[in-house]
């Protein structure tokens, strides 16, 4: 392990030993410092919306097939976020902390070039499995995103794989009034690179995007495949007849990423294009007077925690670590004694989703169903404007 400090070589190496017996939910382990990240799985969310002009693109497609395509074109667009940023932000991924039952992030995207103001809420809806639940919305375009995340890891040949848990329905209100879902699922990981100390993410299988009268398949292949490049991938889009999408032919792209990728079916020249610069969430608070941030947010909840990870005070980083964690149990168990069970702020759970059951078929998703958490509709003030 090169990446590995000397000190923390043995405690590293019985961290990838006990991966192998620990099956199901890594989140709870305790890590060597060196591979701590001082961000919470609350905040990933936010990579779905780090190209706000591409979210808000979707709205500008005349017909089904460029709003099936647009909506196919940010969904990639949104993959180097989303497992890649912390190779680069931090040399290599990072475990992030494990956020508690309840715990909230808000964000807004500012107007810009007329593309609207778009925001993101996101809520720990579940410690034990860990599932987060989130919306982003540009309200202006008439775009919602709504979604929840899982993991499931196992460990295999030296790897972890984690399968993904949840789905996001993209929700657009067309001028007519009427409106188009999609659904899109989420790819299956592998973490590699673990000996040497230097995780990083490929994506495996594959995963859809599926509405509007299309269905959206995306492979994922790494090294060694049909471009033999990491991080590749080919999408077919392909209409489904009778549904709005009939009169178009398939569409293939194919590329990295990561990087880009061009039209090899349907279509001439490039498709997407990642290699600009990305924009960041800008965090509000939501739950204190003003615009503050109440203890339960994110950047609030884990500030001690996050400034010992950065500085490398790991004393202190774990010390309140465990702070939070102690008066997070005591909470659970005042709340059995008298009788009660955590009831999320912002989202309402049910055993089934309408529209992921809908879409899926098309697509012969399997499971056949989801869980929903559907959103409340109570943004926070600072968010309302
Ligand atoms: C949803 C994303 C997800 C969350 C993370 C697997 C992982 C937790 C879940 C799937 C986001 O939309 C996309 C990106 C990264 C995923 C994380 C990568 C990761 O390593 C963690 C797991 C739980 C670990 O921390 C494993 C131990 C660690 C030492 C390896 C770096």
């Amino acid at each position: 392990g090169e990446a590995v400090p000397v000190a923390q070589r043995s405690s590293w190496t019985s961290f990838i030993k006990s991966l192998a017996s620990v099956s199901g939910d890594l989140s709870s382990m305790t890590a060597p410092p060196f591979i701590l990240s001082p961000v919470s799985l609350t905040e990933f969310p936010a990579y779905w919306c780090e190209r706000p002009e591409l979210f808000a693109a979707i709205a500008n497609g005349k017909t089904p097939e460029e709003r099936a395509l647009s909506v196919l074109k940010w969904f990639i667009s949104t993959l180097k976020g989303q497992y890649t940023s912390r190779n680069e932000s931090m040399g290599s991924e990072k475990k992030p902390l494990n956020p508690a039952l309840g715990e909230l992030f808000y964000g807004t995207w500012p107007d810009k070039n007329g593309r609207g103001k778009t925001d993101l809420l996101v809520e720990q809806v579940s410690h034990h499995p860990p599932i987060t639940a989130y919306v982003i919305k540009n309200e202006s375009k008439g775009l919602k995103l709504v979604g929840h995340n899982a993991q499931k890891t196992s460990f295999s040949a030296g790897s972890i794989i984690v399968k993904q848990i949840g789905h996001a329905v993209l929700t657009v209100k067309l001028p007519s009034g009427s409106e188009e879902q999609y659904l899109i699922t989420l790819p299956r990981l592998r973490i590699d690179g673990l000996w040497y100390g230097s995780p990083y993410i490929e994506l495996c299988d594959h995963s859809y995007v599926v509405g509007g009268g299309f269905v959206g398949v995306i492979e994922y292949k790494g090294k060694g495949y049909f471009s033999g490049k990491s991080h590749s991938f080919k999408a077919t889009l392909t209409p489904q007849p009778g549904m709005g999408g009939a009169a178009t032919k398939e569409i293939v792209v194919e590329g990295t990423w990561h990087t880009d990728s061009k039209y090899v079916t349907g279509g001439h020249g490039p498709f997407h294009d990642v290699t600009g610069p990305k924009e960041e969430v800008h965090a509000v608070g939501g739950e204190g007077p003003g615009s503050e941030m109440g203890e339960m947010e994110t950047r609030k909840l884990w500030e001690l925690v996050s400034k010992g990870i950065r500085e490398g005070d790991f004393d202190t980083a774990s010390k309140e670590k465990s702070r939070i964690e102690n008066e997070m149990r005591q909470r659970r168990k005042d709340e059995a004694t008298n009788g009660k069970t955590y009831t999320s702020k912002h989202f309402t759970q049910l055993a089934s989703d309408p529209v992921y059951e809908s879409m899926g078929k098309l697509a012969k998703i399997a499971p056949p169903t989801e869980d929903a958490y559907v959103f409340n509709e109570n943004w926070p003030a600072s968010l309302r404007a």
